[in-house]
């Protein structure tokens, strides 16, 4: 998917509205199971049009940040753009609050944070890992909603001897994962030589509240996090 024009030219009429019909519910497959949901995923959420109105708003609004991260002994770019809010101070021209409702319907928890990635091409990507626990409250999902191009997820249980369950993860699409399969399962997205266009995940997480008031609510790899 390809940007072009100024923001203006390419804002949607109104990202923030919300119609029940923009989001469909009806086909969810559990990829896996257990006490708290497991890890499930809605290929259909959002439809095209509205997914791609906030992908083109998002992409020319958002600051998103190059960064780097300690990785052994050397410091490393991170294979993707970022950028991440607190839910209450959400900046108004974003569409965060339409995507925070679409997710809700599906896997609702008190969400207070949106942690998003931009991914430029097959060579951005994230490698296989789970979320810190801590950096997290127990009992509630993570859940992601993706736009733009779409980017395979690989998803494999930690148990000696799993394969690695693709899902391609499609624009207008919704994955949550229990705070429990972070224990029992890694995430990532591969790198790939397919050409393939940008892709936007936004990520909602509930946070522990020193976390917050500690400005800790950005990615698990900056600051004194561990
Ligand atoms: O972009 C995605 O879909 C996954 C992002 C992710 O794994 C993360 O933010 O920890």
């Amino acid at each position: 998917m390809s940007i072009t024009g100024s923001p203006l030219d390419i804002a949607p009429a109104d990202p923030h509205l919300i119609h029940m019909d923009l989001f469909s519910a009806a086909t969810v497959r559990q990829l896996a199971e257990d006490a708290e949901g497991g890890i499930r995923y809605w290929p259909d959420v959002v439809d095209a049009a509205t997914a791609d109105g906030w992908f083109r708003l998002l992409r020319a609004s958002v600051q998103w940040e190059a960064q780097q991260r300690p990785m052994y002994d050397r410091v490393v770019a991170v294979p993707r753009l970022l950028a991440s809010y607190r839910l209450d101070a959400l900046p108004p021209e974003l569409p965060l609050d339409a995507m925070l409702a679409a997710v809700q319907g599906l896997a609702p928890a008190p969400y207070n944070t949106a942690g998003l990635n931009l991914y430029r091409d097959g060579r951005d990507s994230v490698a296989m890992h789970h979320d810190k626990l801590h950096t997290l409250v127990p009992g509630h999902p993570i859940a992601l909603l993706s736009l733009g191009a779409p980017r395979r997820m690989n998803i494999r249980a930690k148990a000696d001897g799993a394969k690695a369950l693709p899902v391609e993860l499609a624009p207008g699409s919704v994955l949550a994962m229990s705070h429990a399969s972070q224990l029992t399962h890694e995430h990532g997205i591969p790198k790939t030589t397919r050409a393939l266009g940008e892709r936007i995940s936004v990520v909602f997480r509930v946070r522990p509240a020193a976390r917050m008031e500690a400005g800790l609510y950005g990615t698990h790899w900056q600051g004194p996090l561990e």
